[in-house]
């Protein structure tokens, strides 16, 4: 990879002499690059012994022969060897989006069948791409099926902040018998890789793209070897590849990508069966174990007349081991729906949804492996949603505003299908939407209502914008994203209050700056009402309440409804600190006039 930059492919063309040159007006094609990380797996393996094994330096030779997945005449024309400096670089036929993916190969040594594989091989995936990162536009891993659904998920966690697709792929029958499934698995992955930012972990089989940490293998003996039970795929490769774009998974942040090879070795499975012993639990559980999976019934159920068992889960979870839920069963979730599953909440396990046990496994092994963090950040980490690996808990969970997929979801049950009328819906329901992300405090949601094409500034059927909502709720970094983004100081609800008024009414002194300083003012007739609300803050020595009027621009010698000014209360009632702080206003505020 020492040419790693690549630079406009017109140089290349055009530093080809002895060759005829592809013509680059007549070849508008643009190119992507894909880096292959060549594992292992059956889809290079040939028999020996009568027994498949993996071939080393075999590969990237059969490719090459191969016209559906290597351009020869394409490679020679634009000298591709020469210029990548190796000839493990391939270039796949025109595609149907007149792209050119040109894919570098990095053959593991040695190949492993994936049963062979630990976590340290996942490591050095992760370690490959995050060094080799910026050079692609997406990475294919070659893998064997057999534990592809737990390298898969280990990647997705151990990635974060991932922005550009990872699609693992392999076969059921060598790529160099004559039917097999590797040809085609290769080429999807390949294609989508180098077409489509999918910012995930996936796995692509049989046509179909799945998010990673979804999939368990289903099939020994069937093409169609892998299953997503609890998540629709994210793609499927038919006449044209349909992307699923409602269901990939959003980056959201803009931190750099990263990859977190540490894991934690000391995890494991355990599947519940009837009659399993106290002693083989414990067994199980003792040290150095720190984090389980048990594997329970149905919708996360165990024996709720055996004390023995449930006290040896209780020991372990008290000292300290994380232990997950989750369901034996191929689809559905862990619920809190029979007093089966309520003693394994009361035993310390942490509900693990409708994540499969290979995610959950991976999942454990990445987040034990964080050492800044304390054991119950541990366990709420493990609960929480970290990508994509398990779904919202929808009943009695709250709406999830950052979910842009909302508003479409009910465009969709009201049978919406004109963009016009997409777009009303839009923007009647931006509104209260975005006023309620503003309560929250929840800025993704703003912007994932931005993104859609709301308006922030908006109000609902009061004129409550989302500022004003903000600036009640004193949340300064929403405040500040919204004045950046549209909102304005000047808007009125139906009371006549700019968010200005709100932030003086819940005192929030930063707010107010800041609105001020983006020229926030109070209106005439405002002020004027300010006159008893003033009087009557004085006369119960309001210190705090004048300070942040006065911080918002009110003249503090307003009079109220019966002529007297804020002091003179003050005076009446003896609030003498409140005199002293109006005096000394008073006197800067000439002062100020008097220099000025
Ligand atoms: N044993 C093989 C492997 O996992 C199975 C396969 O790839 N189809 O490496």
């Amino acid at each position: 990879f020492s040419r790693s930059i690549n630079p406009p492919r017109m140089k290349r063309l055009s530093s080809c002499n002895s060759i005829e040159c592809v013509d680059p007006v007549t070849s508008p094609s643009a190119e992507a690059r894909v880096l292959v990380i060549n594992t292992g797996g059956t889809i290079g393996m040939t028999l020996h012994d009568n027994v498949l094994a993996p071939k080393a330096n075999a590969f990237v030779k059969q490719m090459r022969k191969l016209p559906v997945v290597h351009d020869e005449l394409y490679a020679q024309q634009t000298r591709l060897y020469d210029y990548y400096g190796s000839e493990n670089t391939l270039v796949l036929p025109l595609s149907k989006d007149n792209k050119r993916i040109i894919y570098t190969i990095l053959e593991y040594k040695p190949l492993l069948d994936s049963s062979n594989m630990t976590t340290d091989d996942w490591g050095r995936i992760g370690k490959d791409i995050e060094k080799n990162y910026e050079n692609y536009d997406g990475f294919v891993i070659l893998h064997g099926t057999d534990t592809m659904a737990y390298t898969a998920s280990a990647l997705s966690f151990m990635c974060e902040h991932l922005g550009k697709p990872i699609i693992l792929t392999g076969s059921q029958v060598p790529i160099y018998e004559m039917r097999n499934d590797g040809r085609d698995n290769l080429l999807g992955a390949l294609l989508i890789a180098g077409q489509f930012v999918i910012p995930e972990v996936c796995l692509y089989f049989y046509n179909k793209l799945y998010r990673g940490n979804r999939v368990t293998k289903v099939d020994a003996g069937s093409f169609n070897a892998f299953s997503s039970p609890n998540l629709a795929p994210l793609a499927t490769a038919e006449v044209d590849i349909t992307i699923n774009w409602d269901t990939v998974w959003r980056a959201n942040t803009t931190a750099k990508f990263q990859v977190s090879t540490e894991l934690n070795r000391n995890v494991g499975l355990l599947r519940l069966f009837p009659g399993i012993t106290s002693a083989t639990v414990r067994a199980f559980l003792q040290p150095p174990m720190e984090g389980v999976v048990l594997e329970t019934y149905g919708s996360g159920n165990a024996p709720d007349n055996r004390l023995d068992l449930l006290e040896e889960l209780k020991k372990a979870t008290d000292s300290g081991v994380i232990i997950i839920n989750c369901t034996q069963c191929l689809r559905g979730t862990v619920s809190a729906s029979y007093a089966t599953g309520k003693v394994l909440m009361d035993a310390g396990l942490i509900a693990g949804g409708d994540m499969t046990p290979e995610a959950a496994l991976s999942k454990l092994s990445y987040v034990l492996a964080k050492k800044d963090l304390d054991l119950a950040a541990k366990k709420k980490m493990m609960a929480q949603n970290l990508r994509g690996e398990m779904s919202a808990d929808l009943a009695g969970a709250k709406l999830c505003l950052s979910d842009s997929r909302f508003i479409q979801v009910i465009a969709k049950s009201l049978s919406i299908s004109c963009k016009e009328e997409l777009e009303a819906i839009r923007d009647a329901l931006t509104p209260p939407l975005a006023c309620a992300a503003a309560k929250i405090g929840d800025k993704e949601a703003l912007e994932a209502i931005k993104e859609m094409g709301g308006n922030l500034f908006l109000g609902d059927y009061d004129g409550r914008t989302p500022l004003h909502i903000a600036a009640c709720e004193g949340h300064l970094e929403l405040v500040e994203y919204l004045l950046n983004h549209g909102a304005t100081v000047y808007a009125k609800d139906r009371y006549g209050d700019t968010p200005l008024c709100n932030a003086v009414r819940f005192r929030h002194k930063e707010v107010v700056k800041l609105l001020r300083k983006t020229g926030a003012h109070f209106s005439r007739d405002k002020l004027e009402e300010a006159g008893t609300e003033l009087c009557s803050l004085a006369a119960s020595g309001d210190l705090e309440g004048l300070k942040i009027w006065s911080l918002a621009g009110a003249d503090l010698n307003e009079t109220g409804y019966d002529g007297q000014t804020a002091i003179q209360v003050a005076q009446a009632v003896g609030q003498k600190e409140v005199v002293a702080f109006l005096v000394q206003l008073m006197s800067n505020r000439s002062k100020t006039v008097f220099d000025g």
